[in-house]
């Protein structure tokens, strides 16, 4: 009796482990959290979608998100992000706006972005703003379907993205940070973006660690509607760099589903998503994905719009920025 009783509690608290799972070629079911279940709803078969939540002490914090970096990653759609931070965040500084050609077989278009510097925070940021206008949106969409740019070691970028964020990385974005960051010591690098601003912001929170300029505990990656920026390899490396790193999607924004998983390419994001499944008004909920690009959170919508990818927490970010953030 005793035993049988031992047995029944030791079933009950038991969870199969996803990764051993996997790594025994078979499936994971994440709704009955066990290997290999018949006909699960939605299996995982992906060891980067094993379900996790972020470290202890580097947590998602709402409030944070939607008073603060709402104003940082808005006002890149504002020439003079300055303007918005006066109204908003008093204390952030812009240091340089950067604003580079970055087409790669023309006409030209711009990809543009800042970086400030908070000493009351004790901050640096730096921030990429997203496509603006049907050419700009016609070059990422063509280099889809090109060779993408390899990542160092660590994968490979689509290469609108790779060569957006490089562009302006040498377009006086390095000289820039290089400098803060000795102006600085010790001040957490945040990287934010919207959009192809937000595929270039896990560029190049991702390009600063990598090449040992920050460590990736003092980086923070926040994005909102970020495309898929990179391949398996590229989520893998960047999930074991990142302790705080979150890609924030409004309900049924299209672009974090484009371009699609499917393919040769393997195109995957890396963790953390936040999904709201609803307008992101003040209090109300949202999930914290535990994985990474699997059949769960924004991606059991079927149902896709455009107009959510530029309604975050309640403003329309480019019109808003645009009018100086009131
Ligand atoms: C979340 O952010 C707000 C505003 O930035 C801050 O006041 C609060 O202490 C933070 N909460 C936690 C749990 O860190
Ligand atoms: C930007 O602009 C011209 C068009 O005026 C393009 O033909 C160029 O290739 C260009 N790109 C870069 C990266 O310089």
């Amino acid at each position: 009796m005793r035993g049988f009783l031992l047995a029944a509690f030791v079933l009950a608290v038991y969870a199969d482990d996803c990764t051993d799972c996997l790594s025994s070629g078979k499936h994971f079911c994440a709704t009955a959290s066990k290997c290999n279940v018949p006909a699960c709803p939605q299996a995982i078969t992906r060891a980067l979608n094993c379900p996790r939540l972020p470290k202890e002490g580097y947590g998602y914090n709402d409030t944070f998100v939607r008073n603060t970096a709402l104003v940082t990653i808005s006002a890149a759609y504002n020439d003079n992000p300055q303007l918005c931070f006066n109204k908003q965040l008093p204390s952030m500084k812009v240091s340089k706006i950067i604003s580079v050609n970055c087409s790669a077989f023309g006409p030209q278009t711009d990809c543009f972005g800042y970086t400030a510097v908070d000493t009351v925070q004790r901050v640096i940021l730096m921030t990429f703003r997203g496509t603006l206008g049907d050419l700009q949106l016609g070059d990422e969409l063509d280099s889809f379907f090109r060779k993408k740019k390899p990542f160092f070691d660590s994968g490979n970028i689509l290469e609108y993205f790779y060569d957006g964020f490089m562009f302006m990385w040498n377009g006086g974005m390095q000289a820039d940070i290089r400098q803060l960051k000795f102006l600085y010591p010790g001040y957490t690098l945040w990287v934010h973006g919207h959009s192809l601003g937000g595929a270039m912001a896990s560029v190049g929170a991702s390009y600063v660690v990598k090449s040992g300029l920050f460590d990736g505990k003092d980086v923070k990656l926040i994005t909102f509607g970020q495309p898929r920026t990179g391949d398996y390899a590229y989520a893998d490396w960047h999930e074991t760099a990142f302790p705080y790193s979150y890609r924030v999607i409004h309900h049924k924004d299209i672009t974090p589903h484009i371009p699609p998983q499917e393919g040769a390419d393997e195109y995957f994001h890396h963790r953390t998503e936040v999904w709201y499944n609803n307008d992101m008004l003040p209090g109300q909920p949202f999930t914290i994905c535990k994985e990474a690009d699997g059949l769960f959170c924004s991606a059991t919508q079927v149902e896709l719009s455009v107009s959510d990818h530029t309604y975050y927490f309640g403003k329309q970010i480019i019109d808003w920025a645009m009018a100086g953030c009131p």
